[in-house]
């Protein structure tokens, strides 16, 4: 359990236009647990206080709001944003002010000024993913293009994934708390932690001697590899065929489905059509 000497990380977590399926993922971790993340001390003398979730969170309404707004004031905070940033106004909104909404990104902006780091957390919040997707109607952004429009400098580092693996997220913040905050060589050119999104998915697969027989497998399920029905395994970067799903059950390809490129920039309009073979390798961008 956390004690007195503890040292204390405050966390707000802020939900934008996303699924939840970021906090899904969480909540389902198994080693450390969401109860070890929450309650214990995710690493000897380090804990973390998450002061906001809304999915998660027993307090609710003004309580809740002020309680979100002190730890702001004081700042230093851990911030962790869920789904995308949507255009100002009628697009969501986080408590008010002066009986007005505060909208996504302005609540973004005040969070985020103060924060000793921004998480991305999910594909949406680090490039803009599924509610970015084409005709992208909320004009939804990613989190760190949000900032960088407001000339916002804190910290962005991404944790992509749709939805992001538990231990992407518990071991990014693992490291802050025991190291501070990452070095910029430990980082991608997405600013991804190299730690979990430094190996490609083809290089690791377990059906990569297929691929390079030229064994292909002609629907899903099927033995072979997956390349011609339109598995994005050569353009990804994730552990997930090392690390697996599920407290290490299975994963996406060894399941029988393939890789749709989940934690890339550009997914799912990137990716798609995601059940055909890629024409060509497509130029990565972060939005
Ligand atoms: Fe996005 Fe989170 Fe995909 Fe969903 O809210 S990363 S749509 S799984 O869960 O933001
Ligand atoms: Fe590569 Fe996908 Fe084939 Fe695995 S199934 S070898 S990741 S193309
Ligand atoms: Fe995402 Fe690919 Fe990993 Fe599946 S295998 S979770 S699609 S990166």
């Amino acid at each position: 359990m956390a004690n007195q000497k503890s040292d204390e990380y405050p966390v707000i977590w802020l939900q934008g236009a996303g699924c939840t399926g970021c906090s899904v993922s969480l909540l389902n971790a198994a080693s450390p647990s969401i109860k070890n993340l929450l309650i214990d001390e995710l690493i000897p003398g380090k804990h973390i206080s998450l002061r906001f979730h809304p999915t998660v969170m027993a307090g609710a309404g003004v309580k809740a709001i002020e309680a979100m707004e002190e730890t702001e004031k004081k700042g230093g905070h851990i911030l962790v944003v869920e789904g995308a940033i949507p255009a100002d106004g009628a697009f969501g909104s986080v408590g008010e002010k002066k009986g007005k909404p505060v909208s996504i990104p302005s609540r973004l902006e005040s969070l985020a000024q103060n924060a000793m780091a921004v998480i991305a957390l999910g594909t949406c919040a680090s490039f803009g993913g599924i509610p970015a997707a084409n005709p992208n109607p909320a004009q939804c952004l990613s989190v760190a293009q949000a900032l960088k429009n407001k000339s916002i400098t804190t910290l962005v580092i991404n944790v992509p994934g749709c939805p992001p693996h538990p231990d992407w997220f518990m071991g990014t913040v693992a490291s802050i708390l025991l190291w501070g905050l990452p070095k910029e060589e430990e980082l991608d050119e997405f600013r991804r932690p190299k730690a979990f999104y430094g190996k490609l998915i083809h290089e690791h697969c377990p059906r990569r001697a297929y691929y390079d027989e030229m064994k292909f497998a002609k629907k899903l399920s099927a033995p072979g590899c997956l390349y011609e029905l339109g598995c994005k395994g050569p353009i990804t970067y994730a552990d997930c065929p090392l690390r697996q799903w599920n407290n290490g059950v299975n994963w996406c390809v060894n399941s029988g489905g393939m890789c749709i490129g989940c934690v890339e920039p550009g997914f799912p309009d990137l990716m798609s059509p995601i059940y055909q073979k890629m024409a060509s390798q497509p130029e990565k961008k972060e939005v």
